[in-house]
Parts: structure tokens; C-alpha cells; sequence
């Protein structure tokens, strides 16, 4: 069985100092790191919003970041500006080793968010990374990153629905927390048939 590395989002805003900083964001380096080397393919993903992206709450007039808003493809939850195509806080962290073969960026169409590594929030424009996959013979899957409730569950959930066996090393992994998302998350992944490895 041929497996990959999908590392998630491990940039500067989602780490400490950044504008979306999930708590202990680059605590995650160090494992991925050391994980990078079992693996013969490392895929890094990296989240990647033009200015005025229709999720931050700042292209929403009167709308503050964390609430929510009915966007035509669901419920968006409106983040601070992050990840700007181009900027300090879309470089992944330094400390990050950049063997990874293949880069997919995510996020980049001004009007629809993208969380999962596989397809965008409208759950049916694909980003290629399944096909880059595939096309690999690569079957099972095991994801790292950040932030846990949010890009890493919903990629995780993607694979999981396009048959992949997957894996989450939860030691390499951070999340947001929102509103009780983590456990949220955590169990729907569950129920989906994902590894939660621990440690
Ligand atoms: C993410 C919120 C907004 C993530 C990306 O990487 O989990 N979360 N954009
Ligand atoms: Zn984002």
C-alpha cells in the first residue's frame, strides 16, 4: 500500500503571532518534521486568499470575525484576513523542511472558501490533489497540521468519503476551537472511519 504525508496548512498566520493563530500552532513543526522522513511523498497544502476574499469578516460590512454568514454553497464562518496571496503570513513557518513534492493551494477563488484539501466549501470543485494521488497509486493517507476542527477534518473527511484509508497524527496536529468544533470534529471523523492516532 503506498501512503502519503498531506501536512496542512502549517503557515505563519495559523501560528503563534499570526493573524489567525490556532494555540500552539508551531508546536506541530518539530512531529511533521520528524514524520517527513517515513514518507516518500509529502503533499503541503497552503491556504491562499486574494485580498477581499468573501470570508473575512472585513469584506462584510457590520460583520465581526468568528460570526457567521449564508453564503449560495452553506454556512461560512467569517476568519480575520489570513493567508494573503503573497504575504508573511501565507509562507509556511520556517522551521518547516520543504522536501514535499507537491504544493496545493486552496482558497484562491474570491467568492467561495476552501477548507479541505480535496474540494472547495461548495464540496464539489475539486483542487487536483485526488487525481495527483491516484495517478500515483496512493491509497492511504495520513494528515498532519492545522487547524485540527477545520482544514485537517475537513480534508480528512474528503478522503475518507473518496475511499482512502486515512490517518490523523493528532501529536502534529492543532486546533481552533470554536464553539466546541474540536470535538465536533473530532467525532465526526471518527464516525467516518478515520485513525485518531494519538501520540
Ligand atoms: C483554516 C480557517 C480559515 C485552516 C483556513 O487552515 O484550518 N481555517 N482558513
Ligand atoms: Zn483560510
Amino acid at each position: 500500500m503506498t501512503q502519503a504525508l498531506i501536512v496542512i496548512d502549517v503557515q505563519n498566520d495559523f501560528c503563534p503571532g499570526g493573524a489567525l493563530a490556532v494555540p500552539g500552532g508551531d508546536e506541530v513543526v518539530a512531529p511533521i518534521n520528524a514524520l517527513m522522513k517515513d514518507f516518500e511523498t509529502v503533499v503541503l497544502t497552503q491556504d491562499w486568499h486574494p485580498a477581499g476574499h468573501s470570508s473575512f469578516a472585513s469584506s462584510h460590512p457590520d460583520m465581526p470575525p468568528f460570526g457567521t454568514i449564508e453564503m449560495a454553497y452553506g454556512t461560512q464562518v467569517l476568519w480575520p484576513d489570513h493567508c494573503v496571496q503573497g504575504s508573511p503570513g501565507a509562507a509556511f513557518h520556517s522551521d518547516l523542511d520543504q522536501r514535499g513534492d507537491v504544493i496545493i493551494r486552496k482558497g484562491f477563488r474570491p467568492s467561495i472558501d476552501s477548507y479541505s484539501g480535496f474540494f472547495e466549501n461548495d464540496q464539489k470543485t475539486p483542487t487536483g490533489l485526488e487525481g495527483y494521488l491516484r495517478s500515483r497509486g496512493i491509497s492511504e493517507l495520513t494528515l498532519v497540521g492545522l487547524a485540527t476542527d477545520f482544514c485537517v477534518a475537513y480534508s480528512a473527511l474528503d478522503a475518507a468519503k473518496l475511499g482512502f484509508k486515512v490517518g490523523v497524527a493528532l501529536a502534529a496536529c492543532r486546533g481552533i476551537d470554536l464553539d466546541g468544533s474540536l470535538n465536533r470534529a473530532l467525532a465526526e471523523m471518527q464516525a467516518a472511519g478515520v485513525d485518531l492516532q494519538e501520540g
